[in-house]
């Protein structure tokens, strides 16, 4: 199987972590993309996702298997002994409450990145405040236990994955101080092996 990903997508550093955790890693052959990048350099990840994003998992078979949401609930399945994402019942419910959550975070997130790159006469001040809301209403609305040793479910690697993805592309929004119970979750998620090896690279 190989992985296209870019070393600085959130999505893809949740699909990398969950590599990780579930002890695939040495399976996926991971091949770094940038999807924003000139078009004559992606046709191989149009190919396996016509959307052209990232991360996609292209399958023994050569099927591309996308978004980071389908590509981590087949991942699980490979690894069941391990499980992130529980079979059945109220706790799946939250598990994947809790991942949509952070990935809305993350698109909220994101649109903002691409907007605040573009000339500002075309910026949309409304959508810019609307994304600016969302992410701190939701930020508000996380709850956690202590981060364990390692995270205990999909959800948690996705709330790690995205409040990081803040402090790495948005820190001025300094969701830490209105937040300090989320921002010491956050600490102690810092040590999982998993978040230390999938870190962005500084200053891209
Ligand atoms: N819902 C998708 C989102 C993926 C996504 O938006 N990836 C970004 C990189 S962080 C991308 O490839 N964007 C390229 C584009 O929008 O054209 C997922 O969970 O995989």
């Amino acid at each position: 199987m190989q992985l296209l990903y870019s070393p600085t997508s959130p999505y893809a550093r949740k699909v990398r972590m969950v590599l990780i955790e579930l002890g695939l890693d040495r399976e996926v052959q991971q091949i770094a993309c940038d999807p924003m990048g000139e078009a004559a350099k992606l046709a191989e990840l149009v190919a396996a996702n016509p959307l052209g994003k990232v991360p996609v998992l292209i399958l023994t078979d050569g099927l591309g298997v996308f978004d980071s949401r389908v590509i981590c609930d087949h991942l699980d399945r490979l690894a069941p002994s391990r499980g992130l994402i529980p079979i059945a019942g109220a706790h799946r419910d939250r598990v994947l409450a809790t991942q949509a959550l952070a990935d809305g975070i993350l698109d909220a997130a994101f649109s903002t990145v691409v907007e605040r790159r573009r000339p500002p006469e075309e910026r949309s001040a409304s959508w810019l405040a609307r994304w600016e809301a969302a992410i701190r209403r939701s930020v508000a609305a996380m709850r956690n236990e202590n981060a364990g040793e390692a995270p205990r479910d999909l959800g948690e690697i996705a709330t790690a994955v995205a409040l990081d993805y803040l402090l790495f592309r948005l820190p001025s929004l300094d969701w830490q101080s209105t937040n300090p119970a989320m921002a010491d979750w956050l600490a102690g998620a810092c040590a999982w092996r998993s978040f230390g090896a999938t870190r962005p690279p500084a200053g891209v």
